[in-house]
């Protein structure tokens, strides 16, 4: 992996940011890895370790309380960790004005706690868990306690309880994916952070984006799918990157 992001790339995208009306970030598992939760496809990604079919929702409507134990097993570490540079560079973004929305892969709602405040959950959140047969919905820490192994139980109706993710072969929440979209739409700078843009709708999001006419930056470690698309790619660590580049926003705003 390449670190060693040049300061005139640096420069041209903060200049195109600071001259944009409205850039909008795409972030992914990878913006996380720093603050300790291992993304999907990385080199040390959940993928190595799982068949990416336990995540699929017909998997886990079958198997409910293998799933939970892998899902506490990868995932619950996201409850206790903190936002990193990455995710408090782009809330910074924001907060100079410089960035209309975070549209986000991630579950972890690290960008809440950086201080962003336009965030679009695109798979939804480690907030709740909501029972598969009644619809009730609990916050997922109490649903932790309730649980000694395997799935919870919904202790209204005793049905079996679903972290509020979204999982392979589930529908996105429809709020949220039309809002992606709007955004994708009106951006002038669409930035594709710590994302392998493999998965589907989202990674359909920069392409709206450069169609209508705004600059693609991809900010990654490793290729992505969509490299080919790019105007421009900064390829490294996305706590390196994003600190140098919205400091370096501000000093032509500022
Ligand atoms: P992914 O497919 O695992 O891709 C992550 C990308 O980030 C890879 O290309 C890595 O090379 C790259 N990467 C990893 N660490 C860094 C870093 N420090 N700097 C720069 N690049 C890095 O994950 P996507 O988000 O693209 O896929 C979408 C899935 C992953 C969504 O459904 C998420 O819910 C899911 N996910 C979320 C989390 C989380 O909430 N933190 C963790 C793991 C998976």
């Amino acid at each position: 992996m390449e670190v060693d992001v040049s300061a005139g790339e640096i420069d041209e995208v903060a200049s195109l940011i600071a001259r944009s009306g409205c850039t909008v970030a795409l972030t992914g598992a990878g913006v996380s890895t720093a603050s300790g939760i291992p993304d999907f496809r990385g080199p040390q990604g959940v993928w190595r370790f799982v068949d990416p079919e336990k995540f699929e929702i017909s998997y886990f409507h079958q198997h409910p309380d293998e799933v939970w134990d892998l899902f506490v097993q990868y995932l619950l570490p996201a409850f206790d960790v903190k936002p990193n540079p990455a995710h408090y560079a782009l809330a910074e973004l924001e907060r100079v004005g410089k960035l209309c929305a975070v549209i986000t892969q991630n579950v972890d709602m690290l960008h809440q706690a950086a201080g962003s405040k336009n965030v679009v959950e695109l798979h939804g959140a480690l907030r709740d868990a909501v029972c598969t047969k009644c619809g009730m919905r609990y916050p997922l820490r109490e649903a932790l306690k309730w649980r000694t192994a395997g799935a919870p139980r919904c202790p209204r109706c005793g049905g079996v309880l679903k972290p509020d993710v979204v999982f392979f072969g589930e529908p996105l929440p429809q709020d949220a994916l039309r809002e992606a979209f709007m955004l994708a739409e009106i951006a002038e700078v669409f930035l594709a952070v710590g994302t392998s843009l493999a998965v589907y709708p989202a990674n359909q999001l920069p392409v709206v984006a450069k169609k209508r006419g705004a600059k693609l930056v991809i900010i990654n470690a490793d290729e992505t799918y969509y490299d080919f698309f790019a105007d421009y790619i900064l390829r490294g660590r996305v706590e390196e990157i994003l600190p140098r580049l919205v400091e370096k926003v501000k000093s032509i705003l500022f």
